[in-house]
C-alpha cells in the first residue's frame, strides 16, 4: 500500500517520494529540491533538481480544476494523450520532444525528462532573446509530426486507429469555444476586453458578420478535417529553447485535425512576440535585432515548411492517388490557406477572449498597447478573410505592413 494508490494533486513536498517510488532515477540518499514551476493555465508542473549530482526530472500533474479558473473542471486523465503523443512525436521527430519516463494513470502524473539548459520561448522573447535555429528546428518538427500523421503517408486503416485513440473532446471544446466562437459572439461573457480598445474591437470583431462568418467556417473545418495528429496548443509558452535546439513539449490538446491548426498557432505568437518587441524594446537597436528576427522567422517557418513538405511528400507519400499529378500542390494549398486562417483566429483570441499572452499584456504604456493589439487584429482578419491569398512568408510580413500603415 502507498499513498500514491489514490489520486490526490501533490504539493512540492510531496514529489520527490513520488518519484522515488515510480522509477529508477535519483540515489537512495538524494536530497533534491523540489519546485512548481507551471505557468500555463491548466496543469501542475514540478521540477526537482539534485545540486549534488546535476541531475533533474520533470513531473507534470493534472489537477480537478484547471489554474486559469476554479470554475473550469476537466478531467484529469487529460495527461494520457500528452504521454502517448510524445512517443509518437519522438519517433517522428527524433530529439524535438522531450522523453517521457512514465505516465501514472493513478495520479495522473507525467515523469519526464527535464529540460535542461532550455527556456520556455515566450519568457526568453519577453526579454528580447533570439533564436537563430528556430525556423529551421520548428519547420522539421511541423513537417515531420504533421505529413507523417496524415493519410497521404500512413495506412489508412492505422491512421484511423489513431484517429479513434487521439480523440479528445474535453480539451477541443475548449479550443472551440475558446478560439473559435467567444472571441466573436462572447455568449458566455467571458471575454476580456483591454477598455481603450473596447470600441475598435465592438466594430472591427464582434460586429463584424462577414469575419463571423469566415471564422464559423474555419470552426467547422478544424472539428471535421482529421488531417494530422495535431499538437493543438502550439504557442511560444509549448516551447523550450536555447540557441541551439527546440523542445516542443505540452501536447495535451492533441487530436486529429488540420495541419494549418499548429502551423498557424506559432506564426501567430511570433506576431506577439514582434508586437512586444516593437513596443517595449529599449533602444532602436534592440527593436532592429529583436523585431528583424521575429520576421526572419515567421517569413522562414512558412518558407521552409513548403520547401521541407515538397521534399517529404516526394519521398514518402504512399496512397497511389495522392501521388496523382497536382494532388500535392492542391494538398498544400489548403494547408496553406489553413494556416492563414488559424493565425488570424490565434491572433483575435488571444486580444478579445479569456486567455491572454504575457507579450501583450505586460506592455504597460496604454497608446502602445492599443497600438499592438490594433496591428494584430487588422494582421488578424487579413490573414481570415483573405486567407487563400497567404501561399509564402512574404505574405505574412506584408499583412503586417499593411496592418502597420492602418
Ligand atoms: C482554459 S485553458 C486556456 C488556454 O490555455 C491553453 O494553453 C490553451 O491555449 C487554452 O485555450
Ligand atoms: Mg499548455
Amino acid at each position: 500500500m502507498s499513498r500514491f494508490d489514490q489520486y490526490f494533486l501533490m504539493k512540492e513536498k510531496d514529489v520527490f517520494e513520488y518519484v522515488q517510488e515510480k522509477i529508477k532515477f535519483f540515489d537512495k540518499n538524494a536530497k533534491p529540491v523540489c519546485k512548481e514551476i507551471g505557468d500555463g493555465n491548466l496543469n501542475y508542473v514540478f521540477r526537482i533538481t539534485d545540486s549534488m549530482t546535476g541531475k533533474s526530472i520533470v513531473v507534470k500533474q493534472a489537477g480537478e480544476t484547471l489554474r486559469i479558473s476554479d470554475e473550469m473542471t476537466l478531467n484529469v486523465d487529460r495527461g494520457k494523450i500528452e504521454a502517448q503523443i510524445l512517443g509518437i512525436q519522438g519517433q517522428f521527430c527524433p530529439g524535438l520532444v522531450p522523453e517521457v519516463y512514465l505516465y501514472d494513470e493513478v495520479m495522473c502524473a507525467i515523469i519526464m525528462e527535464d529540460m535542461i539548459g532550455h527556456e520556455m520561448m515566450r519568457t526568453g522573447l519577453l526579454k528580447h532573446h533570439t533564436y537563430p535555429k528556430f525556423a529551421d528546428q520548428i519547420s522539421t518538427f511541423l513537417v515531420n509530426s504533421l505529413l507523417l500523421t496524415s493519410d497521404v503517408v500512413l495506412n489508412h486503416q492505422d491512421k484511423k486507429e489513431l484517429v479513434k485513440n487521439f480523440v479528445n473532446p474535453e480539451l477541443c471544446e475548449i479550443t472551440e469555444d475558446l478560439v473559435f466562437s467567444e472571441p466573436y459572439l462572447d455568449y458566455n461573457e467571458r471575454n476580456i476586453v483591454f477598455e481603450p480598445n473596447r470600441s475598435f474591437i465592438e466594430k472591427e470583431i464582434y460586429g463584424d458578420k462577414k469575419l463571423h462568418l469566415e471564422a464559423a467556417k474555419l470552426k467547422f473545418e478544424f472539428m471535421n478535417n482529421a488531417q494530422s495528429l495535431v499538437h493543438g496548443d502550439l504557442h511560444t509558452g509549448s516551447v523550450f529553447i536555447n540557441k541551439e535546439h527546440t523542445f516542443v513539449f505540452d501536447p495535451e490538446f492533441a487530436f486529429y485535425g488540420p495541419m494549418g491548426y499548429d502551423i498557424g498557432n506559432i506564426i501567430a505568437n511570433l506576431f506577439f512576440a514582434w508586437c512586444n518587441g516593437d513596443a517595449t524594446s529599449t533602444s532602436p537597436q534592440e527593436k532592429e535585432e529583436f523585431c528583424g528576427w521575429c520576421l526572419v522567422t515567421i517569413k522562414e517557418i512558412v518558407d521552409k515548411f513548403i520547401e521541407k513538405y515538397n521534399v517529404v511528400y516526394d519521398k514518402v507519400v504512399k496512397d497511389p492517388m495522392a501521388k496523382v499529378e497536382g494532388f500535392k500542390e492542391y494538398y498544400l494549398s489548403q494547408i496553406l490557406s489553413n494556416t492563414a486562417g488559424t493565425t488570424g483566429l490565434e491572433l483575435i483570441r488571444r486580444i478579445v477572449g479569456l486567455a491572454k499572452v504575457k507579450d501583450i499584456t505586460s506592455i504597460e504604456d496604454t497608446d502602445k498597447r492599443v497600438r499592438a493589439e490594433q496591428i494584430c487584429l487588422k494582421i488578424a482578419k487579413d490573414c481570415i478573410m483573405n486567407r487563400d491569398s497567404f501561399l509564402c512568408g512574404d505574405d505574412y510580413l506584408k499583412a503586417l505592413l499593411k496592418a502597420i500603415k492602418g
